[in-house]
């Protein structure tokens, strides 16, 4: 992190039912007959079939772009959108087309499409942890390989009536995608709980549970569900990633 660029994946949710308040916040956009994307920055394309639910930060602030595909609206920060811009993404090359501004907490509990996810639709959930200075501001969760993730659910599924949350919208479970000798088929669980994780706020064992993580899941870890079942994920991302792209569910985003 912070030597070099970073190829993200751009995941398109394509957002299905708004929640009142994002309503308010568009009510000056025509989105008749448009696609609107909230677009999830991911470095593990290969976890997607994983996918329970989608992120925002509740505090930061999102905006409404025309991007490079006709009637296609996406939703990310500001920041993001302006990199976008200068990567061919935006309706006008080098030009940033807002249409409007959203509160992240707007868009709790929104109902967005979870491409490859084994539950169809995902509902988008608070998290404190998302920064507005990297990535789209948009995470996809994969509780079952991302200990942030896991942490996050952990906890929301924990305090949701102080968050105000609908208990419905955190009903759907991590899913086995991935296995690994050293911590079986819920790696961002099984490392929680080795190193004690018990909130989002214990950011120092998130730090080693995320790097444990990256070397064991995606060096040593086996896919064990999808098109590339049985191979490594080193050797499936690739591959899955190509496949998203080119059935226009993702793109390529760098930073
Ligand atoms: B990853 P890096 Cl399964 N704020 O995707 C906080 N976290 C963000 C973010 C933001 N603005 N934008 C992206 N991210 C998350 C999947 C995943 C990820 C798995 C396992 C590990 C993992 C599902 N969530 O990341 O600092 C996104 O979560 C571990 C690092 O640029 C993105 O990939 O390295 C990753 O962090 C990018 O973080």
């Amino acid at each position: 992190e912070g030597i070099g660029p970073q190829e993200y994946t751009g995941i398109k949710m394509e957002v299905c039912e708004f929640p009142e308040a994002a309503k308010t916040d568009l009510a000056s956009v025509d989105l008749n007959g448009k696609k609107v994307f909230m677009v999830a920055a991911t470095l593990r394309p290969e976890t997607m079939y994983g996918q329970t639910n989608c992120y925002v930060g509740p505090s930061l602030t999102y905006g409404l772009y025309a991007s490079n595909i006709p009637d296609e609206y996406f939703i990310c920060t500001p920041r993001a959108a302006k990199n976008m811009a200068f990567q061919k993404l935006s309706a006008e090359r080098g030009v940033v087309t807002e249409l409007a501004q959203l509160k992240g907490e707007h868009l709790v509990g929104a109902l967005v499409k979870a491409p490859y996810s084994v539950y169809d639709k995902v509902r988008v959930l608070p998290m404190e942890t998302v920064l507005a200075t990297k990535g789209t501001g948009v995470v996809t969760s994969v509780p079952s390989d991302s200990p942030d993730d896991y942490a996050t659910l952990a906890d929301l599924r924990k305090k949701c009536e102080y968050y105000h949350l609908n208990p419905e919208w955190l009903k759907n479970d991590p899913v086995a995608i991935i296995e690994t000798k050293a911590y079986g088929k819920m790696c961002a669980e099984t490392l929680c709980q080795k190193l004690k994780i018990q909130s989002p706020k214990d950011v120092k064992q998130l730090a080693q549970a995320k790097e444990l993580a990256y070397k064991e899941c995606f060096y040593q870890g086996v896919m064990i569900i999808g098109e590339f079942s049985g191979d490594k994920v080193e050797v499936a991302k690739p591959k899955i990633r190509a496949d998203l792209i080119a059935k226009g569910l993702a793109f390529a985003y760098n930073e």
